[in-house]
């Protein structure tokens, strides 16, 4: 089934100008850009995209990291594109991370690790309406 994704690349991407290499990984492995833009998120929009996270010792840290600096949000389209794309983000932490993965070639850290990636069919839909109306969605 044709999917979509919610993807994030994280400030720490953002700020080492590597936002169009992780697109060409992104085209690559078979999904399309279907929305895109770059945006500073507010530490409380940050922390309401995170809401899920909000009993976790990192919490604080992961909201102030994701407002910090630039991020580009953007939708994917492909079949089985949820589980797909966590394939190819890899590992939340970059240690555990496969080879050829987003996150075993870019992150630096289990915080700042390159990209977010929604985990299932009804969080993908909560957060691509999250950031992005109807009419901003070009499939
Ligand atoms: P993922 O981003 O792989 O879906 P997650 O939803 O469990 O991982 O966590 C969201 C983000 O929170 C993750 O990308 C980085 C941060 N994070 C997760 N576990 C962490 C930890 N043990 N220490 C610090 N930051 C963590
Ligand atoms: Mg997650």
């Amino acid at each position: 089934m044709i999917e979509r994704t919610l993807s994030i690349i994280k400030p720490d991407a953002t700020l080492r100008n590597i936002t169009g290499e992780i697109n060409s990984l992104i085209e690559a492995a078979g999904f399309r850009i279907i929305a895109q833009k770059k945006l500073i998120l507010t530490l409380d929009q940050a922390k309401k995209f995170y809401d899920v996270h909000v009993t976790k010792p990192f919490y604080n840290d992961l909201c102030e990291y994701l407002s910090s600096e630039p991020v580009v949000v953007q939708v994917l389209e492909k079949e089985n594109a949820i589980e797909e794309y966590r394939q190819l983000m890899g590992a939340t932490n970059p240690a555990n991370a496969v080879e050829g993965t987003i996150r075993k070639s870019y992150a630096i850290s289990i915080g700042q690790n390159s990209v977010h990636g929604s985990d299932a069919v009804e969080t993908a839909a909560k957060e691509i309406s999250f950031f992005f109306s109807e009419v901003e969605i070009v499939g």
